[in-house]
């Protein structure tokens, strides 16, 4: 049995999206991130950077339980357990790779700082919003000229897709025209129509960050005293 810690934001969809395509049996830990759930010394244990998602698989290599955090390792290890959406043969398996590790280092930080910059940041510093509009921009673009030549990133549907779509879908709040980006559309049609994704944008759904202000415990939870405080 998998214990997944998780909270509605894209980091955490990735692995809800997994999970519903393995059919596999876990429970949802939610750990509320808007509230400092992620600083409980209980959750420091399983992922000391305190963010979401980590999991614990209890039957883990060799029968004993192990805990995971980022989530492309826990997609990864989830892909090699159960032998699907990483394909065996050495070629294709580099090229998912790549692609879901183009979505850590590229669509995670640039989107990420992208909502910062735009929604949370105190006051507007022009040259950081556009920074991140431009990285969004042509990440987008990247993602549409690989979608011109396959169906999905990796080429079949694999963990590269299940770690990029929560990042690309919520494309309206990112400043592009999406008619630059046809393919891009296209396979996010192809993903949402999906019975897994539906399912896995079904979990915790109440509980979703709605665009506009933030409470002041939700900020100094992300980026306040309580996200900077040492702990020893
Ligand atoms: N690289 C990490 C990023 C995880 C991450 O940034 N999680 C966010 C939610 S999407 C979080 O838990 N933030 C809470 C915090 O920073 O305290 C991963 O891919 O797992």
């Amino acid at each position: 049995m998998l214990d997944l810690y998780t909270w509605p934001t894209p980091n955490g969809r990735k692995i809800h999206m997994m999970v519903e395509e393995l059919g596999i049996p876990y429970t949802v830990k939610p750990v509320n991130i808007t509230k400092g759930e992620q600083f409980d010394p209980a959750f420091l244990a399983i992922n000391p950077n305190h963010k979401i998602p980590a999991a614990v698989d209890w039957k883990g290599p060799g029968g004993k339980p192990i805990v995971l955090f980022e989530s492309a390792t826990i997609l990864e290890y989830l892909a090699e357990k159960h032998g699907q959406f990483l394909p065996s043969e050495a070629r294709a398996r580099w090229t998912v790779k790549q692609w879901l590790y183009f979505q850590m280092g590229g669509v995670g930080p640039m989107f990420g700082q992208q909502g910062h910059f735009n929604r949370y940041a105190p006051e507007p510093i022009p040259y950081a919003q556009q920074r991140y509009d431009n990285e969004v921009k042509r990440l987008y673009d990247v993602m549409n000229r690989r979608l011109g030549d396959v169906p999905y990133l990796g080429g079949d549907y694999s963990i590269a897709d299940m770690a990029t779509y929560p990042w690309a879908m919520g494309w309206e709040n990112r400043k592009v025209d999406m008619a630059d980006f046809p393919n891009v559309q296209r396979w996010l049609a192809a993903i949402a129509a999906r019975p897994a994704t539906q399912r896995a944008w079904a979990i915790l759904s109440d509980n979703v960050t709605k665009p506009g202000p933030i409470s002041e415990e939700h900020r100094r939870a992300y980026f306040g005293d309580m996200q900077y405080q040492k702990r020893s």
